[in-house]
């Protein structure tokens, strides 16, 4: 159960806002980070009516089945690509912390279990007059989302198909840990080592939908900033900074 009562024990002194139900807890994260939120504070919610994905998709969730959050931080504006990587780091080592294997990442921050996506990770950065005012990490687990019958039956799995009976405020507490660990390095070396090794396409054929077309090829290596690198049917190199990577 997530109740404030519950968050207050296992979150200890971090701020956080606990909803019942809400639009997005992106949208009240970036409205506190505005307001002076300390780094690290946390909203989450047991219901996100409009929960949102990259280029305005729409996050999938029913009420009580996920564990939804935005994790507020103010990084260098050098150190912006390496948000999306801290949460997708700090999420796959939550999740093999818990004990299960098939754990693995798809470019760019996807987290899945056995090729099926399990979180989504939403970083959204608020600027003024040029300035970075701050980042809000949005990150979507799946605890125990029952996907039969969804457009997602065989995309997507739930932590609970793997372990039973799991406590979303534990969870979020050993989650919160990874993320100050990790966003306290943004430009370290082993975040990117980390991230790399756990992405999982990397020397297989993939395609990518992007918004300038799809490009296929063999995913061959990613740059340190989180551009994918592909080898393209012509053996050119392609770089890829944004898109939907699918198995070739
Ligand atoms: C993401 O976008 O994966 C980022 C999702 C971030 C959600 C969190 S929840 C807390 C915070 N508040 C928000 O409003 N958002 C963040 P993208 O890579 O665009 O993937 C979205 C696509 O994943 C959708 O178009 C669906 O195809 C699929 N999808 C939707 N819900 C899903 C789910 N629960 N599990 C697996 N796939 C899902």
């Amino acid at each position: 159960m997530l109740s404030v009562e519950r968050l207050e024990q296992t979150l200890d002194a971090r701020p956080f806002q606990y909803l019942e139900t809400t639009a997005s807890t992106n949208d009240v994260a970036m409205r506190w980070l505005l307001d002076g939120a300390p780094v690290g504070s946390i909203v989450t919610a047991n219901e996100q009516v409009q929960g949102r994905g990259r280029l305005g998709r729409t996050w999938y969730a029913p009420p009580g089945t996920a564990l939804m959050l935005s994790y507020v931080l103010r990084p260098a504006v050098d150190d912006l690509p390496y948000v999306g990587m801290a949460g997708a780091v700090a999420v796959l080592e939550t999740i093999q912390a818990l004990g299960m294997s098939g754990v693995g990442l798809k470019w760019p921050n996807d987290v899945q279990i056995d090729g099926r996506k399990v979180c989504g990770i939403l970083p959204e950065a608020t600027w003024q007059d040029g300035t970075l005012l701050g980042v809000v990490l949005g990150i979507g687990i799946n605890v125990r989302i029952d996907f039969a019958g969804t457009a997602f039956a065989h995309t997507a799995i739930s932590l609970e198909q793997r372990v039973p009976s799991l406590d979303r405020a534990e969870l979020l507490a050993q989650l919160a840990e990874r993320l100050d660990a990790w966003t306290a390095r943004l430009s370290a070396d082993e975040l990117f080592e980390r991230w790399r090794a756990g992405l999982v396409m990397l020397g297989r054929p993939v395609s990518i939908a992007t918004v300038t077309g799809t490009i296929t090829g063999t995913a061959e290596a990613v740059e340190r900033q989180g551009a994918l690198v592909v080898r393209d049917a012509h053996g050119v190199l392609q770089r890829v900074i944004a898109g939907d990577i699918a198995l070739g």
